[in-house]
């Protein structure tokens, strides 16, 4: 098994979180993002929508960090795997909370965080709004649901989507404190699971270097780049 990944991408990061918490053996191939190896037409063939994660199980292609990991637990994981809980209602509100992810949690805080480094948009304050109002949602349900974790008592894999959107705003020094549970599930993450932990603040750690040391984007010839060299 072989996974391409960049290793400052939260959806590459959560497929790894998965791939340690399941134990599995595999080759990681680092994709290099700012080298825009992930544009070349190989690389469509695997992926056309040109991102990264994907991953090559045995000549079987698969995108979507989401999907990636539902298909690595359902094909993976030992019976009775709370990672991804086998009860309809439990594997629903896992799946819901992934999909909170991928549509209102992760796109404003990327949209707040990684695009002003990668891609030469601004902070502004709607776009600050924006993630607030999805902090703000996550620590409803966090509060509803009453648990430890985003689907229940026991970590699943919707923590790891969710905590590596999270590390995006810890790597811009966003202060978590008004969103006191957000806080503390991101705080018991880190505390429970130090070995997961490790690979989310690898890419953190990444990001915030970025951060506080902007890359030069003048020569990155991306085509959604706002400063790009060529036409899309
Ligand atoms: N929905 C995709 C999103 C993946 C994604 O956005 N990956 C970024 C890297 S973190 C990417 O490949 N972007 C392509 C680009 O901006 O050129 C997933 O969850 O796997």
């Amino acid at each position: 098994m072989k996974l391409y990944a960049v290793s400052d991408g939260p959806p590459s990061l959560a497929v790894r979180m998965t791939l340690k918490a399941l134990d599995m053996e595999y080759q990681l191939i680092n994709v290099d993002f700012c080298a825009l190896e992930h544009r070349t037409e190989d690389y469509a063939k695997m992926n056309p929508q040109k991102e990264i994660p994907v991953l090559d199980d045995d000549g079987f292609y698969l995108s979507e960090s989401i999907a990636i990991m539902q298909y690595l637990c359902e094909k993976y994981a030992p019976p009775n795997c709370t990672l991804y809980p086998q009860s309809v209602i439990h594997r629903a509100l896992v799946n819901q909370r992934l999909c909170f992810n991928m549509g209102f949690y992760y796109a404003p805080i990327s949209a707040h965080s990684m695009a002003p480094i990668f891609f030469d948009y601004e902070r502004t304050p709607m776009s600050l709004k924006k993630v607030q109002n999805a902090l703000e949602v996550f620590e409803t349900y966090l509060e509803r649901l009453g648990s430890k974790y985003a689907a229940g008592d026991d970590v699943t894999i919707a923590d790891f989507a969710l905590i590596s959107a999270t590390i995006c705003l810890e790597a811009i020094d966003f202060d978590l404190s008004p969103y006191p549970l957000v806080n503390k599930w991101y705080t018991t993450f880190k505390e429970e699971y130090p070995q997961l932990w490790e690979i989310a603040n690898s890419g953190m750690q990444e990001i915030n270097a970025f951060e506080h040391n902007p890359p030069d984007l003048s020569e990155m010839d991306h085509p959604f780049h706002p400063t790009r060299k060529t036409k899309a």
